[in-house]
């Protein structure tokens, strides 16, 4: 398959496992799961076939692994705005982790920290070269430094995406090096 096609189908992908399953008449269980037959029989009915060969290569050579199939079921590993419970364990952040945004958003973040917004949790990114690749996707990237362990000492909970994302509810403006 090429780049295209790829990048095509994961999006396609994304809108209906993590935000709007209802449009294709998907249910995502309550940890955000789908059969992967339903999921193969609801694209084609909604006018945008996918085979299972073009389904398994997205998900194994995905640039940023944003699905995991286990068990003939599929779900997207983080990015939700539907409500699903990742149910992923909490864990040890390392001291510092980075958010990439750009410099619009800073006035609000400097009042309010940084909000969840349209998903579920805050997306940070465990180094600067991910960080900035996020913040790119708005315009000329601006990369924040998280205090992430002054935020665990403080009572603050992080949960890491089975791709790799750190996921914590809201970063008050206390934990944020602005630049
Ligand atoms: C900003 C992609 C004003 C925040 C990426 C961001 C990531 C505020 C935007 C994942 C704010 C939300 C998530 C505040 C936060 N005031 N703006 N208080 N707090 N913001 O897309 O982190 O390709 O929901 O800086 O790689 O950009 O989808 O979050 O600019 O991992 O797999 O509000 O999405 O992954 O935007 O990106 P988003 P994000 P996928």
């Amino acid at each position: 398959m090429d780049e295209q096609r790829l990048k095509k189908v994961s999006k396609y992908l994304s809108k209906h496992l993590r935000h709007q399953p209802e449009r294709i008449g998907l249910t995502l269980d309550r940890n955000g799961w789908v059969d992967v037959d339903d999921l193969l029989r609801a694209v084609a009915a909604h006018g945008f076939p996918v085979s299972a060969a073009e389904l398994a290569e997205v998900v194994a050579n995905n640039d940023k692994q944003r699905y995991s199939v286990v068990d003939g079921r599929i779900r997207a590993n983080q990015g939700h705005s539907v409500p699903v419970d990742l149910d992923l364990p909490p864990l040890e952040p390392p001291a510092h982790l980075y958010h990439g945004t750009v410099a619009s958003a800073l006035p609000s973040i400097r009042d309010e920290g940084l909000r969840p917004m349209n998903r579920h949790n805050v997306h940070l990114s465990p180094d600067r070269e991910t960080a900035t690749r996020v913040g790119a996707r708005r315009g000329r990237p601006v990369v924040l430094t998280v205090d992430s362990g002054s935020m665990r000492a403080a009572g603050h909970v992080f949960y890491r995406s089975d791709n790799g994302v750190w996921l914590v509810e809201h970063v008050p403006p206390s934990f944020i090096r602005l630049p």
